[in-house]
């Protein structure tokens, strides 16, 4: 008995020691991070370019929809400071309504450099990366999307790793 518990403590140890070292190695959302602003090129309704960066990917008000529009699409992320960008990952309301084809940008001075042209985007979740890249805002160009041209984003999360 005096073994088993001693196991069972060394156990409940190591599970504990585990999941804090897994809590430490996740990286970071920045988009979530104090400061951070969302605007966009137009909002339709009361779904605003805020509620991509607000850490809820499930309530359906919790959308950024931009009018539906053939002209510009687009969301922009201001870090409010300098970060380094090598991945983002976008959160869209279903499968069937997702960004296909949008590039992605970052501030360079007073302009904008594009880091990675996605085309044939699939699955309401895309993960992508891109050569890290110090930057001050990150800028999404949507140009076709799969369902109409409402662009429908849960989520636009950001990081450094
Ligand atoms: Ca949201």
């Amino acid at each position: 008995m005096k073994f088993m518990s001693k196991f069972t403590i060394t156990a409940i140890f190591s599970i504990i020691i585990t999941a804090a070292a897994q809590a430490t190695d996740k990286p970071e959302n920045l988009s979530l991070a104090a400061g951070v602003k969302a605007s966009a090129s137009s909002v339709y309704m009361k779904y605003t370019a805020d509620k991509a960066i607000d850490g809820n990917a499930k309530n359906m008000d919790s959308r950024w929809l931009s009018e539906k529009t053939e002209g510009e699409r687009s969301i922009t992320i201001d870090f409010g400071k300098e970060v380094e960008l090598c991945k983002a990952v976008y959160i869209f309301w279903t499968p069937k309504c997702v960004g296909v084809d949008y590039d992605i940008m970052v501030k360079d001075g007073e302009s904008w450099k594009t880091v990675k042209e996605v085309r044939g985007g699939e699955g309401n979740e895309q993960t992508i990366t891109f050569t890290p890249v110090k930057t001050t805002a990150l800028k999404t160009v949507f140009l076709k999307t799969s369902s109409d041209n409402h662009v429908r984003l849960y989520e636009l999360e950001t990081y450094a790793k």
